[in-house]
């Protein structure tokens, strides 16, 4: 065997068994600057025609052999480690997911839920409608005329004046409007409750100028107060999970409703703090009152055949009550520690048998 074909078998063994490491030298020692074929290359020059005819091209094959072989090998080498890394990185899909959810359900989201869980127990349905409305569905439809001082105490975010000047629309002061739009395009009986963002331009540790609110409403033949009263005071026990719910219907006055009543809601001092239950303060939650006939026959109802109660309430206020925050600007600052305190883990949906808090 020539020294040619002793120095291709010999590089060509250790490529073969070389790792990435090991390549790199096998490449300089062969084909570097001082490498061996190099070298080899370099003697081409000193040969003689004949000589470098026949040895030439077998100098040349060597070079490219070597140099395709570590090529090979390189390749080989890369697949080889990509091959392990992914097979290393392979996730069974099918596994259950063990890693805690990230995020909570804020406490408005939460409340809600709550609403909506407990007053489909009683058979109302959830009704939304838009937060942006004209000035007929907020306050004309519900017996509050232009000159009317309930429509200034809103304290209401107009929008700029419309270019055929017909609609004046505004941000909903309340969900209100979405009862009008259920009446007008439902015929009764109704039975809904609409939660939702409300605004007004008031701002201060009791006041944002976003808030929630929920509005029931029923309308059907023969509702009385005393109807009012039950739904309320069932409400009230399934929302504070408790029997001894006392409330206290105080006469008031609302545009929409006559009669209208104020709830108060008793509650006692256990260890300085207030617990709602027993009759010893009193505090208001709710208003109230059976619906004005001026708005049935607004929405186009015969309010000698239809009557009905209505009621309404913070919601941002209710879920204070329940879960014991003091300051409503903090659940509208997206503080992250304020939402890991007090938020929801995402699977815990209220449910009645459950306790809607739980
Ligand atoms: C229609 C007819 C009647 C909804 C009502 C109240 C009383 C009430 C306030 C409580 C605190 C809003 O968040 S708050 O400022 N609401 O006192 N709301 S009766 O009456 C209606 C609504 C719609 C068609």
């Amino acid at each position: 065997m020539s020294d040619l074909d002793q120095l291709k078998g010999d590089l060509l063994a250790a490529i073969d068994s070389a790792d990435l490491a090991r390549l790199e030298d096998i490449r300089v020692s062969a084909l570097g600057k001082s490498g061996s074929v190099t070298g080899l290359l370099k003697t081409l020059g000193g040969m003689s025609p004949e000589e470098r005819q026949t040895t030439g091209p077998r100098i040349h094959a060597l070079r490219e052999a070597v140099t395709e072989a570590l090529t090979g090998r390189k390749a080989g080498l890369e697949r080889e480690a990509l091959d392990a890394r992914l097979a290393g990185e392979t996730l069974d899909i099918t596994l259950p997911v063990d890693v805690p959810a990230a995020g909570t359900v804020h406490p408005v989201s939460q409340v809600m839920d709550e609403l909506a869980e407990i007053f489909a127990d009683l058979g109302f349905a959830v009704a939304t409608g838009p937060e942006i409305e004209d000035d007929w569905h907020n306050f004309t439809a519900l017996n509050i005329p232009e000159s009317h001082p309930a429509r200034a105490m809103h304290d209401t975010f107009y929008f700029p004046d419309e270019p055929d000047g017909e609609r004046k629309m505004l941000l909903r002061t309340h969900t209100s409007p979405v009862q009008i739009r259920t009446m007008v395009n439902q015929q009764p009986p109704i039975r809904i409750i609409a939660p939702g963002r409300t605004y007004r331009s008031d701002s201060d540790a009791t006041h944002t100028p976003m808030f929630h609110q929920v509005e029931g409403l029923v309308i059907d033949k023969g509702i009385t107060l005393g109807h009012l009263k039950w739904t309320l005071e069932t409400f009230l026990k399934a929302y504070f999970e408790r029997d001894d719910i006392v409330l206290r219907l105080r006469p008031s006055y609302f545009p929409f409703t006559e009669p209208s009543a104020e709830v108060d809601v008793g509650y006692t001092i256990q260890n300085g703090k207030r617990v709602i239950g027993g009759s010893d303060h009193w505090m208001e939650v709710l208003g109230s009152g059976m619906v004005h006939p001026k708005v049935i026959a607004a929405c186009g109802l015969d309010p000698d055949e239809w009557q009905g109660f209505a009621f309404g309430c913070g919601i941002d206020r209710l879920a204070m009550l329940k879960y014991g925050m003091d300051d409503l600007r903090a659940f509208f600052d997206g503080d992250i520690r304020w939402l890991k305190h007090y938020g929801f883990a995402a699977l815990d949906v209220p449910t009645l048998s459950g306790g809607v808090g739980a």
